[in-house]
């Protein structure tokens, strides 16, 4: 109460009172009054998830003042902030994570432990918002935390889905898929704002009319529209004031609209109607390829673009008496095209609600927007069947017609009779039904368009962006993909933070260039072994998750070798596996063979309707049945699939692998971040010269990276020639050994069929090139084999792995988009207490 009292007196003081103290017993206090007036609970009666809760909003009462602050900061100053659309933010559990940014980490928990608890057992017990897929939704989420670390205004608009990426459960061997039901305890991260809701429409016709002042303008008369209420989450820089809004669109009913068919006597009608608005926001689609023509995923993606853009003129029309300056105080990111109909919804709301002309308001619309693209997959780029898409958002697509015309018109100036440019170009494909090409809009657009990784960014140009390349090469950028250091090491891994930060101080952390001074140790030979001490505990950790999820008994000190992401054909997991049993094999043949042990560590979900994926995951399972329990092996080799792989299972996995698998074929992956994580935390990367798997080599030096298989020029070569994956199969007898073994049913019970469809695949088409790659695979894996077998000299590749990371740090990347596609500025907050004045 004096602070209390301090703060009547001289209004400059901040308040600390018990819902800002940052003192041992304030928090434990706090947590105790959250317990009691929140969850309604005495201690004697709480379960562990009512602590958690406690001290869930012990925490954001601590983060508020930074997060008002820096909203109320960014709505005023006319500074330019950045948008970043995306239909996935993949953030992970929040406690841990905001503990850590606030440097509270340790007053938190000794607070809870004079409470009797245990703050990981807490932090373990949050659910986490699974609101992505993989890589792209967890690179977003990364971004935010590198803005606010950089102290970047900025927000990050998605979709709150009601159930995010499904639980993965195995059962017999087989990926089984649970919903995942992520809100049923209650969400303390999240504050809805009802108040700031829009209206978004659907279907209907358009009109032209003549305005007031006799001007030709169209309208769009819905045939429903639904309300998009906004739920806004905190993102905290680390150890600064700036915290940024995740601002997640839930869709409901809109009311007024229903309440007719309700006066009509109507009354299933209506409930019928808030049953389909409310049907938009239920479920994140789990593929990680796009859905081609699923009118609900337009939907959606329509839906949360609308609702932001929306926003975000609502927002500039506080400060500025119009939108001639949106372009100067926007820039929109994409995050791939999923969100590409923006280009063309910006467009209606300054031409139909705002009333401008058409040039002044593309001129905005192409300086506001920017596209990354992240992938190279050329049947993964998303198209909408245009009858759909006519249907379901009729003025959309008469506004895509007009930028169409209009663009196609300066592609005809600059290529005359080159019909087939124009007809690559067009946003409308033609060739066989008709399709709205989203990538086409995108690029056309945004003023910047880029890949997420050198190599990715090259190719683009050559392959399937080529046709914009030519037109536009201005436009084409690289940012290579970065991952934050705070929740991919200091959280995940304590331990090594604390040895780091022992020898070099704790700037790295966000100056993560500067784990460059580790390699003043590396020769200096008990901190190598301090090095292999953190990483044996932490693998004991895991061992013991492993024994309890799974229970299967691994040794901690075998090599641990990590394949962790979704399950994909072009990822290879099926060519991780040709290398367990070639290994199974010479054993079985070799007892004597002098190998280190390995554990083979898997985890990823597969699509639920990805037949070939599914079916790899058996055939992991399966391996692992017969390799795991043949007494002969007398377990030097262990084979585990952890299931429901997510972002919390990743901050156990990672600080724990010593070999870190990075095999797609090359020209696939448009980057990796995974990669990137394995790397920070100290693990060995055996990978193709794919994605940033090129720069992480650049980086930690040829000598410290397993490296094996064809080239992007020679995978194309090989393909050029009529690939014939068979010769592979007659001329290697080892590789005929092992795809034999899975042919005959030894891994399935001697049924010939299950596994069978994954073998035929190899044989006969091989799209990914596993065969050709085999050899080289098995090869680069014995120089592991041997390198493990030398500690010191492995010890010594970890440690220049780790020193050599700083350029993947998410806050390089952004610090790129900001230089040279953003062209945005840090804005430092300051605090003022809540009951000040302009608060
Ligand atoms: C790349 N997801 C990684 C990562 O840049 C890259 C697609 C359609 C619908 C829903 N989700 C998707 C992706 O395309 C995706 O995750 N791409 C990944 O983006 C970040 O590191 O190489 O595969």
């Amino acid at each position: 109460h004096l602070s209390l009292m301090a703060s009547i007196l001289n209004p400059n003081v901040t308040i600390e009172d018990d819902r800002t103290g940052l003192d041992i017993e304030t928090i434990r206090r706090a947590v105790l009054d959250n317990l009691f007036y929140i969850q309604g609970k005495f201690p004697a009666i709480a379960t562990k998830h009512d602590f958690y809760m406690a001290l869930a909003y012990t925490v954001r009462d601590r983060l508020l003042q930074r997060w008002l602050n820096s909203v109320q900061t960014n709505l005023k100053k006319d500074v330019k902030s950045v948008a970043y659309l995306s239909a996935e933010f993949l953030v992970g559990p929040h406690l841990g994570n905001n503990l850590i940014n606030l440097d509270i980490y340790q007053q938190v928990e000794q607070a809870i432990k004079e409470s009797g608890l245990n703050l990981q057992e807490l932090i373990d017990t949050e659910e986490e918002p699974g609101l992505g897929n993989g890589g792209l939704g967890r690179l977003a989420a990364c971004y935010l935390d590198s803005l606010s670390s950089l102290e970047i205004p900025a927000i990050g608009y998605g979709i709150r889905y009601e159930f995010g990426i499904f639980d993965q459960h195995i059962q017999d061997g087989w990926q089984v898929e649970i919903t995942d039901k992520w809100l049923q305890y209650g969400n303390p991260w999240e504050i809805a704002r009802p108040e700031s809701s829009v209206m978004v429409n659907f279907g209907g016709r358009t009109e032209a009319y003549t305005d007031d002042h006799g001007a030709f303008r169209v309208r769009w008369i819905p045939e429903y529209v639904v309300k998009g209420i906004p739920y806004d989450t905190p993102i905290l820089g680390y150890k600064v004031n700036t915290a940024n809004t995740l601002r997640l669109w839930r869709s409901e009913a809109c009311e007024s609209f229903n309440f007719e068919r309700f006066n009509q006597g109507d009354y299933y009608g209506a409930v019928d109607s808030k049953v389909h608005s409310e049907n938009l926001c239920k479920v994140l689609y789990p593929n990680d390829e796009p859905i081609q023509g699923k009118e609900l995923r337009l939907q959606q993606q329509y839906f949360f673009v609308c609702c932001s853009l929306q926003d975000m003129i609502r927002t500039h029309l506080i400060e500025n008496s119009s939108l001639d300056n949106f372009d100067q105080l926007w820039a929109i990111q994409l995050n791939d095209t999923h969100p590409a109909v923006a280009v063309a919804e910006l467009m209606r709301l300054l031409v139909d609600v705002h009333h401008y002309e058409w040039e002044p308001a593309w001129q905005i619309t192409e300086n506001t927007f920017g596209y990354t693209n992240h992938t190279l997959l050329p049947e993964a780029l998303e198209k909408w069947p245009l009858s759909i898409f006519g249907r379901l958002l009729p003025r959309l697509l008469e506004i895509i017609y007009e930028i169409n015309n209009r663009f196609l018109e300066r592609v005809r100036i600059k290529f005359p009779d080159n019909g087939s440019k124009m007809s690559s170009l067009s946003i409308i494909d033609e060739s066989d039904d008709k399709y709205v090409r989203m990538a086409n809009l995108a690029c056309i657009g945004s003023h910047r368009i880029n890949g997420v990784a050198q190599l990715h960014s090259e190719l683009l140009k050559e392959t399937i962006l080529h046709d914009f390349y030519a037109l536009f090469p201005e436009k084409f950028t690289n940012v290579t993909n970065g991952v934050t250091p705070r929740r991919w090491m200091v959280l995940s891994n304590p331990r090594l933070t604390e040895l780091i930060t022992q020898k070099i101080g704790n700037r790295w952390i966000n100056h993560l260039d500067e784990l460059k001074q580790l390699e003043q140790f590396v020769d200096d030979a008990s901190f190598r072994s301090q090095w292999r001490q953190v990483k044996q505990e932490v693998k004991q950790d895991l061992a013991k998750y492993i024994e309890k999820k799974v229970g299967i008994v691994v040794n901690p000190a075998s090599l641990f070798d990590v394949q962790v992401k979704r399950i994909h054909e072009y990822k290879r997991q099926h060519l991780n596996v040709l290398h367990i049993i070639t290994l199974y094999n010479r054993l079985k043949h070799n007892p004597n063979l002098d190998i280190p042990p390995r554990t083979f560590i898997f985890g990823g979900k597969a699509a639920p309707g990805y037949f070939m994926a599914k079916r790899i995951i058996k055939l992991i399972t399966s391996v692992g049945d017969v390799i795991n329990n043949d007494p002969d092996l007398k377990d030097r080799l262990k084979v585990v699939f952890l299931p429901d792989y997510n972002v919390t299972l990743g901050q156990r996995v990672y600080p724990a692998a010593d070999l870190s698998e990075q095999i797609s074929t090359a020209g696939k992956e448009a980057s990796g971040t995974g990669n990137m994580k394995f790397s920070l935390n100290g693990a060995l990367t055996i990978g193709t010269l794919d994605g940033a798997n090129v720069e992480i080599r650049e980086e930690v030096g040829a000598e410290n990276f397993f490296l094996f298989g064809l080239t992007t020029p020679q995978v194309a070569e090989v393909k050029s020639h009529g690939y014939y994956p068979r010769g592979h199969y007659d001329s290697n007898e080892e590789l005929r050994g092992v795809l034999d073994l899975i042919s005959c049913g030894f891994f399935s019970r001697g049924n010939r069929e299950l596994l069978q469809p994954i073998v035929d695949n190899l044989l006969y088409d091989d799209p990914y090139l596993l065969l050709a790659d085999y050899q080289s695979y098995i090869n680069s894996q014995e120089e592991v084999s041997e390198a493990y077998k030398d500690q010191e000299r492995w010890s010594r590749m970890s440690i220049l792995n780790v020193a050599r990371m700083g350029k993947f740090s998410s806050d390089r990347s952004i610090q790129e988009y900001c230089d040279n596609i953003w062209k945005v500025q840090p804005v430092s907050i300051k605090l003022q207490a809540y009951n000040q004045e302009n608060a």
